[in-house]
């Protein structure tokens, strides 16, 4: 006996991926709606690569009465309308905004690193799922926080088009051709020029000059792994189009050798270990595209404090940053509270 699974924007980038996922992991579903808003009313996507095709339906009109469970990847404002409309009706909701992330009433969970907050769902009925950057950072500290205490994390993250959604990666793409064919490259989508550039601005800016993406790293952070860590970020827009690329600068409240760090990340969940130290002994992010680990690299050790670590860390973001998180945290909730699968 399975699940009866809505997933709620899935003509976007994530929910599209919600969908390739629940089919791949072969999550036990008895029954699957898509929603979607009224525009989208009456498409058909196909369910992962099953060639099953799925009709969305309109989610004003959704009643959720009776589901078990709505993966939502629909933005902020339409999941303010219809989140509470969904728990209240007593189908769990996995949301991919960042509307309830830091509502003290709903977990935050990356599967890998705090599977045990999930057990407060029930206040709200609704989990949130963090933002991508901070979902593949704290797979890849939760193992060496727990073997040296991390103190402070220095983040810089080089991010991909694909986090801007579909119009992010459209713009990308066009601006790329029209430079080449000599044609105006005028930005639409981000603030300037993406196409071979970066942008130093992800989200809004806040009064203390950071961006409200470098702010969700902190807050995220703290909230899932431990909130004494202190965690500072500068976040960047690269013209990638899958995979989001960290460079981590970690500081410890004891000693952890370079080598340490590696076997103790090897053995890590949901991380895959690539550390050669040589020429192309690395992970870049379009290998990790369509990948469920979160990939770390580069690891080292920094000469420049007492107890620092380096790494390099790349997942697909809209898989482990995404998608995956929420398909994961499905899981958990199943094994954990909805337990009517075999
Ligand atoms: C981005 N963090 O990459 C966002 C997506 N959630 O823009």
């Amino acid at each position: 006996m399975g699940y009866r699974v809505v997933v709620a924007g899935a003509t976007g980038n994530v929910g599209r991926e919600m969908l390739a996922i629940l089919a791949e992991r072969e999550f036990p579903i008895d029954e699957i709606a898509v929603v979607a808003s009224s525009r989208s009313q009456g498409n058909q996507v196909e369910f992962g690569d099953t060639g099953k095709m799925l009709t969305i339906k309109n989610i004003e009109h959704f009643d959720p009465t009776g589901w078990d469970m709505a993966l939502f990847a629909i933005g902020s404002e339409a999941t303010k309308i219809h989140a509470p409309r969904f728990a209240a009706a007593g189908c769990t909701v996995i949301d991919n905004s960042s509307l309830y992330r830091m509502d003290p009433d709903v977990p935050l969970i990356v599967p890998e690193v705090n599977p045990e907050a999930i057990d407060g769902y029930a206040k709200k009925n609704i989990i949130a799922n963090p933002n991508c950057s901070t979902a593949q950072m704290v797979v890849a500290l939760k193992p060496i926080h727990d073997a040296a205490k991390i103190t402070r994390v220095v983040v810089s993250t080089y991010q991909s088009v694909s986090g801007a959604g579909k119009a992010g990666m459209d713009e990308l793409f066009s601006q790329s051709r029209n430079i080449f064919v000599g044609d105006s490259a005028e930005p639409h989508k981000f603030t300037k020029q993406i196409a071979f550039n970066v942008i130093p601005h992800i989200d809004s800016f806040l009064d203390d000059g950071f961006t409200k993406e470098e702010w969700k790293m902190v807050v995220e952070t703290k909230k899932i792994l431990d909130p004494k860590i202190k965690v500072v970020a500068t976040c960047v827009r690269v013209p990638v189009f899958v995979g989001h690329s960290e460079a981590i600068t970690i500081e410890m409240e004891n000693e952890l050798s370079a080598t340490d760090a590696q076997k103790i990340l090897r053995e890590a969940p949901g991380i895959m270990l690539i550390d050669k130290r040589e020429d192309g002994g690395y992970i870049t992010p379009v290998e990790c595209v369509g990948d469920f680990a979160t990939f770390v690299s580069r690891v080292r050790e920094d000469p420049t404090v007492e107890n620092g670590l380096v790494l390099w860390c790349v997942s697909d973001n809209l898989r482990k940053g995404a998608a995956l998180n929420a398909v994961q945290i499905a899981e958990l909730l199943g094994r954990r509270h909805l337990k009517k699968a075999a």
